[in-house]
């Protein structure tokens, strides 16, 4: 049976903006589509500052303090990739975390109350995560993308329906290469939401690209029932 708060999580995470500095032309930028971002509907957010040139100490701090505030402001659900300290700094909402950073048993240990996100790119990764409790899973790359250098060979749409037909029930996302054009069929294959970078980031106008991509993930959903 779905518990109320689980069926929330999949609310929350139908459109799952995941952006740091680096994927803008400047931290300023960054908060500005970040703020367009939640004017044109992200249902959560998730802070990825990592690579080159992303911030670091107190100039990464308060851009995380500034991000969570707003998205707080505006019910957005505010997601801290990888960086447990700084999760614990701002009170985020939760901890994503990829399979190479850490044992999840300690980090669901050090993340107690809080969400803990998953990346899995297989079946026995997303069911391993769900062992050690993970709320939900973030399945990928499902296509192409040029946004994350280190990112594995895509997995397709297919993924996300045998993670369906495997009994993985957690709340699900896919990410990787999603735009407007191929959003639905991520739902329509049994995801929960979509996580996107480039979509919004990248978007000339990221509020429009907001309200489309969740007005796409809003109709799929539908059409599924
Ligand atoms: N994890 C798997 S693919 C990816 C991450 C963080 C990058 C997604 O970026 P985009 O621009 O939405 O393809
Ligand atoms: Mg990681």
């Amino acid at each position: 049976m779905r518990t109320k708060a689980k069926t929330r999580l999949e609310q929350d995470l139908s459109l799952y903006f995941v952006a740091g500095t680096m994927n803008c032309s400047s931290p300023e930028d960054f908060y500005r589509i970040l703020l367009q971002a939640i004017e044109g509907g992200i249902t959560a957010f998730q802070f990825r500052e990592k690579g080159v040139n992303c911030l670091s100490g107190q100039n990464q701090l308060e851009m995380a303090k500034r991000a969570k505030k707003v998205c707080e402001e505006h019910d957005v659900l505010f997601i801290v990739n990888d960086d447990l300290d700084l999760m614990k700094a701002v009170d985020a909402d939760g901890l994503h975390v990829g399979q190479t950073d850490g044992k999840l048993d300690i980090i669901r240990r050090e993340t107690e109350g809080k969400l803990l996100g998953v990346s899995a790119h297989t079946i026995t990764e997303a069911a391993d995560a769900i062992k050690h409790g993970a709320d939900y899973i973030g399945a990928g790359p499902i296509y192409q993308t040029s946004t994350k250098p280190d990112a594995k060979i895509p997995v397709g749409v297919d993924l996300i329906r045998e993670l369906r037909s495997n009994q993985i029930n957690v709340p699900l996302v896919g990410i990787g290469g999603i735009t407007l054009e191929n959003a639905s069929k991520v739902i329509e294959a049994g995801a929960d939401g979509v996580a996107v970078i480039s979509a919004i980031s990248g978007a000339i106008n990221p509020t429009s690209a907001s309200v489309n991509l969740l007005d796409s993930i809003h109709r799929a959903k539908e059409n599924r029932k």
